[in-house]
């Protein structure tokens, strides 16, 4: 049985590694109600009451169910979607396209005909090609279908920045645009702590242009690569503590309109020289979902890159035409 309750609800469609920590961290931060969908029998239910028989504990005020059933997403305002497999070591977030394709659409389907007013946040791999597919499928406006990988793309450049310059991460502001892939773009030149740029003091530390400039590609490449990271050492499944964390900040942002600016894969009309596709981009996130994107000015270098990463989009929207996913 699904309730109705008079707090947010959120749904979450997909109840994995992801799912659990998403239902933890919006308990614990009491952003509303949480149903778990999930099509394992039990699982999801399981896992909501781990979690919620901890609410005195942790002193969290809001129910969380779970559901096999469809059904349970009506009068949802916020879903967050993390159905389908994750990348096993050696696999590209490429080579999932085919099978979570087909767990998209009919998640899709149902966010269409149970929760037309919702926002939903994708997070399933391969990110863009998953978030273009879930909006043309369930129909609901491009501003309130977007996906998460920029939030987290963003936090791990900033965690290797902070730790190369010993300055707490919290001071650290850094943004990576682009798909969510291993053409994504992290803006070195408006990498900065506190307003400071990151190059200006990477080139104090170490007296030398040269030097600096190899440390901050390090940092680049191990931010492109640190999902794959994370999956050869944890050997089964992928990251999920820091997705689910980026998909929360994005979820509040949404239910308490907060007007947050953040690295968000939305739809571009025009915006960066691109019409039609999902890419990583600074938006403004609040109750409208993406009511503005933000322009960055990219010099030749940074819109070439981008323009690489718009490719690869393009190519993966181009994979779900040809095998009839997309019209
Ligand atoms: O930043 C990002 N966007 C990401 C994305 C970072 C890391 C991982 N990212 C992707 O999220 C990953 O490549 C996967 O595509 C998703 C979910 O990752 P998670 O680690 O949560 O995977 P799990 O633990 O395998 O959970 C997936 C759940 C699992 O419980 C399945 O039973 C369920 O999805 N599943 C379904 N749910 C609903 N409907 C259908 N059809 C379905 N099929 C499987």
């Amino acid at each position: 049985m699904c309730t109705k309750f008079s707090r947010p609800k959120i749904a979450l469609v997909g109840g994995g590694n992801i799912g659990g920590v998403l239902s933890q961290l919006a308990a614990l931060k009491e952003l509303g109600d949480v149903v778990m969908f999930d099509i394992v029998e039990d699982l999801p239910q399981g896992k909501q009451l781990d979690i919620v028989e901890a609410s005195r504990v942790d002193g969290f005020d809001v129910m969380l169910t779970g559901s096999n059933d469809y059904a349970c997403l009506e009068g949802a305002d916020i879903v967050i979607v993390t159905a389908g497999l994750p990348r096993k070591p050696g696999m590209s977030r490429d080579d999932l396209l085919t099978t979570n394709a087909n767990i998209i659409k009919v998640v899709a389907e149902n966010i269409g005909k149970y929760c037309p007013e919702a926002h939903v946040i994708v997070i399933s791999n391969p990110l863009d090609a998953m978030v273009t597919l879930l909006q043309e499928v369930s129909g609901l406006p491009a501003e309130r279908v977007y996906g998460q990988a920029g939030v987290l793309d963003s936090s791990r450049f900033a965690t290797f920045i902070a730790w190369e310059l010993g300055v707490s991460v919290k001071d650290v502001n850094a943004m990576v645009l682009g798909g969510h892939g291993d053409t994504m773009v992290p803006l070195v030149r408006y990498a900065n702590v506190n307003g400071v740029p990151v190059m200006e003091q990477l080139v104090k530390k170490y007296g030398s242009e040269a030097k600096a400039q190899e440390v901050m590609t390090a940092m680049v490449e191990r931010t492109k690569a640190a999902g794959g990271e994370v999956v050869a050492l944890l050997k089964k499944g992928s990251a999920f503590y820091s997705p689910a964390s980026s998909a929360i900040q994005m979820a509040e942002a949404v239910l308490r309109d907060q007007k947050r600016v953040l690295a968000v894969c939305a739809k571009l009309s025009g915006q960066y020289g691109v019409n039609g596709y999902y890419v990583g981009v600074p938006v403004v996130l609040g109750k409208g979902g993406v009511e503005r994107i933000i322009e960055v000015d990219l010099n030749a270098e940074e819109q070439k890159m981008f323009d690489v990463s718009v490719n690869s989009v393009k190519g993966l929207v181009e994979d779900l035409k040809r095998l009839s996913f997309l019209k």
